[in-house]
């Protein structure tokens, strides 16, 4: 062992007890690397063949329909196995073929073993079939930025997250110009297939190239990834085609685990409120499963508030003979209400700690925030069309958006015309926060998507939280509940008789409840001095004694709060053994459908929700599954979005054991400890709760 003073440190590193402890070989790794996902019976054999299921009907949009009349009419694909293929079929599998494949859009667990997967096929079906990484996303496609992938990197990935291994990038192929130029790479690297990774905005792209490559021979496939679980597939008959998009698992037990480690730490110091935001943008998929992993005090979903109607409004309104459009959706206020009622009832019984958890899209969801959000992407949108050029580079500052926003209001109050833009909704845009005033108008995604993740959507819900729990406080009807028995105890300690000052201060002293509330009008100590006065327990000029002020001081809250964002950590988490078998099956499924040449298809595992072995390697038509959607102030064709289906098994859980988990009573708060992510061994939680909530009952 070399000196620790003096000598080479270098030296140092080489000894072997120093490697051992450092090596980044750990045993997880090794296990992970070794690990060999199990297959779906129809790839054992040597070939694949694709079954058409025309049972599936999709509804047609008529502009999918004119844009893609390629693929438009391409039928759900079954992949079969085949033990005995005939020379045909045998040659055809076998036929030397050159693969792309690029992710696109945000990492999710599993994307290497979705090469792995395709790679393992390939190479089975044909050892020359060669594989090529695009790097960066579709910008490699547009810039032909291309690695071959061999042996040696994949299995340096297998059933490791993140997309390290090529990459990722957000660039759409959304031009001409680009599309032409995606089509004269392909066309140059010799390439009979391109898959790309992708959520909604990126299959989207794989159709639109499908078809832009259709009559070049070059196939186009996708793969429904992203940690959202926004991509899902059913037929005009509800049958579930696709349950969820890769890395929705993984994602969901990694923020569960971090956040089931907050509510043991928040039950144990008793202090702190944690407030969680996680990923999804659009959908809150990613909460209701982490809800269902943790049994939080506090669990968001933005589809319930959009749902939510407010009979009182509407009764109101009706009263009047007028309608209140505001009574429909959830408002920013209201919600700040619901919550704080929350973390009231709680401190009643003692509890001023908490956990909340709130989709990171949740703002899209509240009334107002979602009209500003319309509204401010068609400002940019027509600004940017008109003197084609950036907003946001004419506009750096926070201050020169807000001034072309009021000159917008100036005019459309001048000209008395109707404007998107009016006094109104300056005004109200005003009254917000300056960092929520610069959030809501960040520069939207490649694809014209809001960026959810570079707002604070936490910090806007809080403020209005932290606002009115103080005006509850103010009211007295924020308060600590104090358990009979400290309070007897405390007094005799001090030589005062609890049985005396006990109806001063509660106002339930001579009831059975667990737990004592102070009266609503003791806010400070000045309140407090001025009721000992009154029910003459002290003399006007006397002192508090101290004790009752220690009695008082427990019965007042302080909100103290702890904020987290869990999105990047879950995204680059290693896979479940969910995601890990899902995405190698996935990257077969992909090779059958090149080598059975297919095109404008998504590769999909049916059944995901039941056992491995009813899970079944399908191809969807992705061009059906489109429709119009405003992005960047325009309409355009994209993949539908699911969000959140408050009619489906797993919310009618969550809002049937919210009280529980409220636990606004006396007694323990009921967590659950989802533990570390596996990728081995069995059990009900080894996929998805919301699936396995989902599947109950279905045949
Ligand atoms: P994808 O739809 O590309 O999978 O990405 C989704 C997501 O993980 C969202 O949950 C999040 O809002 C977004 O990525 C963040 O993106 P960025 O990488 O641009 O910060």
């Amino acid at each position: 062992m070399p000196k620790k003073n003096g000598g080479d440190p270098c030296a140092f590193l080489k000894d072997p007890e120093v490697q051992k402890v450092t090596t980044s070989f750990t045993n997880d790794l090794m296990g992970r690397l070794n690990f060999k996902p199990p297959v779906c019976d129809v790839f054992a054999g040597p070939a694949t063949a694709l079954k058409n299921d025309p049972q599936y009907e999709f509804h047609i949009h008529p502009a999918a329909k004119e844009a893609l009349p390629h693929i438009i009419g391409n039928p759900v694909q079954r992949v079969t196995g085949i033990e005995t293929p005939d020379r045909d079929l045998a040659n055809n599998y076998k036929k030397q073929r050159n693969i792309g494949i690029v992710f696109s859009g945000g990492p999710a667990p599993g994307g290497h073993n979705v090469i792995a997967g395709l790679f393992d096929a390939m190479k089975k079906a044909n050892p020359e079939n060669r594989l090529f990484g695009f790097i960066l996303g579709p910008e490699g496609i547009l810039e032909s930025d291309i690695v071959e992938l061999k042996q040696d990197l994949i299995d340096a990935h297998r059933n490791l997250g993140g997309f390290s291994m090529i990459k990722t990038g957000r660039t759409k192929i959304d031009s001409k110009a680009k599309m032409a130029l995606a089509r004269e790479n392909c066309k140059q690297l010799n390439l009979d297939a391109v898959v790309i990774v992708g959520g909604d905005d990126s299959n989207t792209n794989a159709a639109f190239l499908a078809q832009e490559l259709f009559n070049d021979g070059i196939q186009v496939l996708g793969v429904p990834k992203t940690i959202d679980g926004d991509i899902q597939v059913k037929d005009n008959n509800g049958e579930i085609l696709c349950a969820v998009s890769f890395g929705f698992h993984s994602a969901a037990r990694a923020f569960a685990t971090n956040i089931s480690n907050l509510c043991s730490d928040c039950s144990s110091d008793v202090k702190y409120w944690h407030i969680c935001k996680v990923m999804g943008r659009v959908a809150s998929h990613l909460a209701l499963e982490v809800a269902l992993q943790v049994h939080p005090n506090m669990c968001l979903i933005g589809e319930e508030m959009a749902d939510y109607i407010d009979m009182e409004r509407i009764k109101k309104a009706n009263a009047a003979g007028t309608t209140d459009y505001t009574a429909f959706g959830m408002t920013l206020r209201h919600l700040s209400r619901v919550i704080c009622n929350a973390i009231a009832r709680r401190a009643e019984v003692g509890k001023n700690y908490g956990v909340i958890v709130i989709p990171e899209g949740i703002l899209e969801f509240i009334n107002e925030i979602q009209v500003f959000i319309i509204k401010l992407n068609t400002i940019i949108a027509e600004y940017n069309q008109t003197h084609d050029t950036n907003f946001h580079s004419d506009f750096v500052t926070l201050d020169e958006k807000l001034d072309y926003l009021r000159r917008l209001a100036r005019f459309s109050r001048e000209d008395k015309k109707f404007f998107i833009w009016n006094t109104r909704d300056d005004d109200l845009f005003n009254d917000i926060p300056a960092f929520f005033q610069e959030g809501l108008l960040t520069e939207r995604d490649s694809h014209g998507n809001f960026q959810f993740s570079q707002v604070e959507t936490e910090k806007v819900v809080l403020g209005m939280v932290k606002d009115y729990l103080k005006i509850r406080q103010e009211q007295g009807r924020y308060k600590i509940g104090i358990q009979p028995e400290w309070f007897q105890k405390t007094l005799k300690k001090e030589g005062l008789d609890p049985d005396y000052y006990g109806p001063v201060l509660f106002k339930n002293y001579r009831t059975k409840d667990p737990f004592l509330q102070a009266k609503d009008s003791l806010i400070s100590i000045k309140t407090l001095n001025q009721e000992l006065v009154k029910e003459a327990a002290i003399g006007k000029n006397d002192d508090i004694p101290p004790v009752i002020q220690r009695v008082f001081l427990a019965t007042v809250p302080k909100f103290k709060t702890q904020v987290h964002f869990y999105g990047y950590d879950g995204r680059g988490t290693d896979p479940t053994w969910f995601d890990c078998t899902y995405t190698y099956n996935l990257g077969q499924t992909v090779f059958s459908l090149v080598a059975n040449h297919a095109t404008g298809q998504m590769a999909a595992i049916k059944n995901l929700e039941k056992e491995f072995s009813d899970w079944e390697p399908i191809g969807i038509p992705i061009a059906p599954l489109m429709h119009l959607e405003e992005r960047t102030g325009k309409l355009a064709l994209v993949l539908e979005r699911t969000v959140v289906d408050i009619d489906s098994p797993a919310f009618h859980v969550v809002r049937a054991m919210r009280g529980k988990w409220l636990a606004a009573e006396p007694g323990h708060d009921e967590y659950r400890r989802p533990g570390p992510i596996r990728f081995t061994g069995s059990g009900t939680d080894i996929k998805p709760l919301t699936l396995a909530l989902n599947n109950l009952g279905r045949k």
